[in-house]
């Protein structure tokens, strides 16, 4: 890569993460060729429109491809740099599924020429960046491959793996700090280079295997401290504590900080990750998946919950405030929200409405559920118990006064001032 020339890149995946991957490129300068799977994101792309929502991520790939920096196919193309951001989801027995992962690799490994730059940045088991080398090199036997030859390989290929926080993609791609794992530290090198172009935040150089482990490293250290929090609002629950108050008190100690309670652990990063882990090392590894387990397990105490009052309280009409996996984004996908409003629905049907301020409609599977997508206005005049399952801003600004009245499981706690119920049916505890 000659300094004053900013390197062509074909990003393949223009998913959550590819896209304004793709899109902060091609505003650094950089040619960017995207690739997806689906005839319509590409369209949609084409077209300087998006497929997903993010934070100002419209505006600027409407920009980027206005100023014909960014185009969409579904076929790779030639390019300097191959970025690879497609997903990696789990099988039934929490196997990680690298295909994709692998068949990218293959499109990729057809338009390789010397100098190229392959850098994988989907979240992965250990070992899968050797094993995108290892595809290449039996796919190229005329280049030579980084870590199988004596020689200057022909190719570099590393593992630089995102961290953004949905919502604030554009800003965390950009500033955040980034490991970067090269199969040999001169294709960490390259990587670095790269990278420099548009990331302020450090870039800190790692072999390929750290910095796969290190991704799934920082998710399931998030999944355990989650768990921690699940785990004791459930003893309060128990014990008929007050888990905010409690919370709250032992963060005033200099070295503890609690992470929040919810109603469990949604998205498509926490949830899973942490077993990759779990499958790398299944005999050294009871904490990670105990904390999955609790995590999980939070939500069917939170339906348990909800079941109780609800059915304790056969006059009032239910809200479920929210359906998105966390606050303030329009993401419902493995969304605990969402299973526990959808469960009810189909326990007590009409008796159910929904608000989510994100939502145009209810998803698909409460279809034959009888409930019904309302506004927080409309469950304020009309419901007698209100089920918080989302800290959305709208949710947290409802004032005591339009609250007090009502019967409230607040699996947030964003309304701390609520008055706690008197326990309105045996064994029902509403602590969080
Ligand atoms: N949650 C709680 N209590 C908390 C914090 C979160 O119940 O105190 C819940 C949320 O409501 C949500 C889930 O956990 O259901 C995950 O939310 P999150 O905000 O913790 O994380 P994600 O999934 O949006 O993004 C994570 C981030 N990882 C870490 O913070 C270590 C992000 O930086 C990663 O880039 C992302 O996963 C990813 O793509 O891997």
């Amino acid at each position: 890569m000659k300094s004053d020339v900013k390197p062509s890149v074909c990003v393949v995946g223009l998913g959550y993460i590819g896209l304004p991957t793709a899109a902060i490129f091609a505003r650094a300068g950089c040619k960017v060729h995207g690739v997806d799977v689906s005839g319509h994101v590409v369209d949609t792309i084409n077209r300087g429109e998006i497929h997903i929502e993010e934070v100002d991520l419209d505006g600027l790939v409407q920009g980027v491809v206005q100023r014909g920096m960014l185009r969409a196919s579904t076929a790779v193309a030639a390019a300097d740099v191959f970025i690879i951001a497609v997903p990696t989801p789990f099988d039934e027995n929490h196997a990680p599924d690298i295909s994709y992962v692998l068949a990218a690799g293959e499109a990729v490994a057809a338009a390789l020429k010397i100098g190229d730059c392959v850098i994988l940045e989907s979240t992965s088991p250990v070992g899968t960046t050797e094993a995108l080398r290892d595809l290449i090199a039996k796919l190229r036997p005329d280049l030579k491959c980084p870590g199988l030859t004596a020689e200057t390989p022909d190719v570099s290929i590393s593992y630089c793996p995102e961290r953004v926080l949905p919502g604030k993609i554009l800003e965390e791609l950009t500033n955040n700090d980034r490991s970067i794992g090269g199969i040999t530290p001169r294709c960490a090198r390259k990587a670095l280079a790269f990278y420099k172009l548009f990331v302020r935040g450090e870039c800190v150089v790692t072999d390929s295997r750290s910095a796969e482990m290190t991704k799934l490293v920082e998710n399931a250290y998030r999944d355990v401290n989650i768990a921690f929090a699940n785990e004791l609002s459930m003893v309060a629950d128990a014990m008929d504590l007050d888990v905010w108050e409690v919370i709250r008190l032992a963060n005033r100690h200099p070295r503890v900080n609690i992470l929040t309670p919810g109603p469990g652990v949604g998205g498509h990063c926490i949830a899973v990750d942490p077993w990759f882990i779990v499958h790398g090392a299944p005999q050294q590894t009871p904490l990670i998946r105990t904390a999955r387990g609790v995590n999980d397990g939070k939500i069917h105490h939170v339906i348990a919950q909800a079941e109780a009052l609800i059915a304790a309280n056969p006059q009032a009409s239910v809200a479920c405030l929210g359906l998105a996996f966390k606050a303030n984004i329009d993401d419902f996908r493995e969304s605990p929200a969402r299973l526990v409003a959808v469960t009810l629905a189909r326990k007590f049907g009409a008796r159910i409405k929904v608000v989510e301020p994100y939502a145009a409609e209810l998803p698909r599977e409460f279809a034959g559920t009888q409930a019904e997508l309302i506004d927080i206005d409309t469950a304020l005049e009309e419901a007698g118990i209100l089920i918080v399952l989302v800290d959305h801003d709208q949710f947290k600004a409802v004032p005591l006064a339009e609250r007090a009245s009502k019967l409230v499981y607040d699996t947030r706690g964003i309304w701390l001032d609520q008055p706690r119920p008197a326990v309105s049916a045996p064994g029902l505890r509403l602590a969080g």
